[in-house]
């Protein structure tokens, strides 16, 4: 058996009674994939997850890739290629994939479904395979020569990099310093070091296509400072034919020249490239395309960003899920101390630890926690179904595409930081000492959802989108949309009596959701220094709230998933259920119970905190730190 333990009753329940996903498959684009089809391609990942993909993960993170500087290589071990090929030997990634570069198109929501599995089994796997998902952007923005490329990309089984991050620019992608000279052949040749490219180097391709962003040199009219002045390249690391994608044999000087040690996710190359130095391999300049032949390299890269988002999102609340589940399978056979009312009996039978009911609490947690933010990613997810099936008839649903917006940083954001926090203080914790053991995943585990807060966006970062780009710039559309919802099921009758108290506790949460953002938008206003009596270091107290709001509104949205199951579950128990149905609707009603009980009411807290931010901490001298 595998580290890996699933949950597909769980993911089944959220797609197919919840969202109702059998109204989306098998019509309009997804034509291919009805509900039968789909829920047979669901068993079959979720084996393939937990067997062949899974298999390798302990393995990948104890024989980590090692650089090699004479070759600028870094190849994986034999199990984790292993585990790679079986996953793109078995197609599935075709789903992700429009037509016409070979994909059969399946709702996002099963796509995200299907990610959760593979992510929670061996994310890195995920990570190495999706040159095809890469393709699509660049066939989707690309002239008629990159759609070949992209086609070939996706033929031959090619890798892909997103390529922003250097020493000085992480976070602030627009102070990047790599430059593009064009060619009078049309391509350009990149020059820069970049830094903590992911799959920029493995023995797993034959060749590696990386999506670079670099600023325009002597060209006039572009390559301006920030972000605007970026443009994105399709730079190779071997050259090849565009018709055909046989390699030329030529190399291009686009060199791996380190890669990283990693607290965890080892086997994921964390890699140091070098374009065009003169002094790097053989000297080779790098050579590349402008993608669409248009300086619209931010606007690009955030189509492959978005979706990377998702990723890390989804992996981390996979990693909680999988957690919570070696936790779960520990707590029911470790035996230790005696049944709290029976403490003072010497005598007293051991017990399970899951008669304690600090053990009950925590395992309450990382179940409510996980099943909460599996509803969010596929609640997120059905918003990208409606923005596929709008597409599919030539149109824009800007809800849709609002309100996944809006959803993004709380997925990635949120997500990361609540399941990183937890598999450290619950799921480990849960183990004891063992916990601390590489005999059992957990520690892995934490090691590798570490870097979820911090790479695409830390959580700062997310905060800001989600405040600023999300809900001012939007107007609050978006969110409004979704208050409103909320707003309708405490309304409703939901629950049937049973969930009263809870929607209660909701609504109180909502008006608090409600006030902090006002508060934060009335800060803002006053500083502008336009209006009467503005200030702009104002917008400070927005800045020291943005990462508390994230994680408000996504506690709020996800007490609202969590009740909303509880809703459909209390539902199922009213008519004739199996007793594996009766204990796992149980157990969707006492998780929502729980959360709104225990989580909600800190709500009204973080609203105190928020509405008491002053200029002090900002007016602190740095010596004073
Ligand atoms: C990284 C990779 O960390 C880690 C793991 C990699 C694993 C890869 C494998 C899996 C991926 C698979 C993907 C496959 C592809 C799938 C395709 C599906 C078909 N939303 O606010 P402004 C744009 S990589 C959308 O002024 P600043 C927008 O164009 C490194 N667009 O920003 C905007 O213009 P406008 C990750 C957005 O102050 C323009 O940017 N690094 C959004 O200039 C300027 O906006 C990071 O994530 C958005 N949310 O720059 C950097 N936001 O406004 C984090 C901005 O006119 N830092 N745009 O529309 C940031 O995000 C910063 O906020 C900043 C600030 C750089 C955007
Ligand atoms: P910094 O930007 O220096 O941030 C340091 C701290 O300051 C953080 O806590 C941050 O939140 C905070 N901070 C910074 N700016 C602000 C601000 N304006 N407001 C508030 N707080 C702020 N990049 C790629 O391009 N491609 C990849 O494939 C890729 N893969 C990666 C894989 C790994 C394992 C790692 C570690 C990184 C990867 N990255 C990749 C880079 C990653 O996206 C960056 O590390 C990340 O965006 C943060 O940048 P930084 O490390 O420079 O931190």
């Amino acid at each position: 058996m595998s580290h890996y333990k699933s949950n597909l009753r769980d993911i089944e329940f959220n797609l197919f009674e919840v969202f109702g996903r059998d109204e989306v498959l098998g019509t309009g684009p997804f034509g291919e994939v009805d509900g039968e089809t789909a829920r047979t391609i669901l068993a079959e990942v979720d084996r393939l997850s937990r067997e062949d993909l899974a298999a390798s993960y302990v393995d990948s993170d104890r024989n980590p890739p090692v650089f090699d500087p004479a070759t600028s290589t870094a190849p994986v071990p034999a199990s984790f290629a292993k585990s790679y090929h079986a996953w793109m030997d078995a197609e599935w990634w075709r789903l992700q994939l429009p037509e016409e570069l070979g994909g059969q198109p399946a709702p996002s929501s099963l796509n995200w479904a299907l990610g959760e599995l593979i992510l929670g089994a061996n994310a890195p796997i995920w990570m190495y395979s999706a040159g095809p998902s890469f393709a699509a952007v660049v066939h989707r923005n690309g002239t008629a020569r990159d759609k070949r490329i992209a086609e070939i990309m996706v033929e031959r089984g090619w890798g892909a990099t997103m390529v922003l991050t250097e020493p000085d620019a992480g976070s602030d992608v627009g102070a990047g310093r790599s430059k593009a000279t064009p060619n009078e052949d049309g391509t350009w040749n990149i020059q820069g070091v970049k830094r903590f490219i992911t799959s920029a180097e493995s023995d797993l391709q034959e060749n590696i296509v990386h999506l670079v962003l670099a600023r325009p040199a002597g060209v006039e009219g572009v390559g301006g400072p920030g972000t605007k002045g970026l443009s994105m390249f399709i730079v190779p690391k071997h050259h090849f034919d565009p018709e055909t994608g046989e390699l030329t044999g030529e190399r291009n000087g686009a060199y791996v020249t380190g890669v990283e040690h990693k607290m965890g996710l080892k086997v994921s190359n964390t890699c140091e490239v070098t374009f065009g130095d003169p002094g790097v391999g053989g000297g080779e300049p790098a050579r590349g395309w402008l993608v669409g032949e248009v300086h619209q390299g931010i606007a690009q890269m955030f189509q492959v960003i978005e979706n990377a988002r998702m990723m890390v999102g989804t992996k981390a609340i996979a990693t909680l899920s999988a957690g919570y589940l070696n936790a779960l399978d520990y707590a029911k056979s470790r035996v230790q101390g005696a049944d709290l009312t029976r403490a003072a009996d010497k005598t007293a039978p051991r017990v399970t630890i899951t008669h304690h009911p600090d053990v009950r609490r925590s395992l309450m947690t990382q179940k409510s926690y996980a099943e909460a933010m599996r509803a969010l990613v596929l609640y997120t997810a059905t918003w990208q179904d409606k923005v596929q099936v709008a597409a599919h008839t030539g149109v824009r649903d800007e809800l849709a595409e609002a309100v996944n917006d809006l959803l993004l940083p709380v997925v990635k954001g949120y997500g990361s930081e609540r399941s990183w926090v937890l598999l450290g203080t619950e799921s480990l914790q849960t183990l004891g000492g063992s916990g601390f053991l590489q005999e059992y995943p957990i520690e892995q585990y934490v090691r590798d959802a570490k870097i979820d807060t911090l790479y695409e966006g830390t959580t700062a970062i997310q905060g800001q989108d989600f405040f600023f780009r999300k809900i001012v710039k939007d107007q609050g559309r978006a969110l409004g949309h979704v208050a409103t919802e909320i707003g309708a099921f405490v309304a409703s009758e939901a629950g049937n009596g049973r969930l009263k108290v809870e929607r209660g506790l909701l609504a109180t949460a909502l008006d608090d959701a409600n006030a902090l953002v006002g508060h934060m938008i009335n800060d803002l206003m006053s500083a502008d220094p336009n209006a009467e009596g503005g200030d702009l270091r104002n917008v400070y107290k927005v800045g020291l709230n943005t990462s508390r709001l994230l994680m408000v509104l996504g506690d709020v949205v996800c007490a609202w998933l969590l009740l909303r199951q509880a809703d459909v579950a209390l539902a199922a128990l009213g008519g004739d259920v199996s007793a594996k149905d009766r204990a796992f609707y149980e157990g969707k009603v006492a998780a929502a119970k729980f959360f709104a009980t225990t989580v909600l009411p800190k709500v009204s807290a973080e609203r105190a905190v928020a509405e008491s931010v002053d200029l002090d901490l900002m007016d602190l001298d740095e010596a004073s730190f």
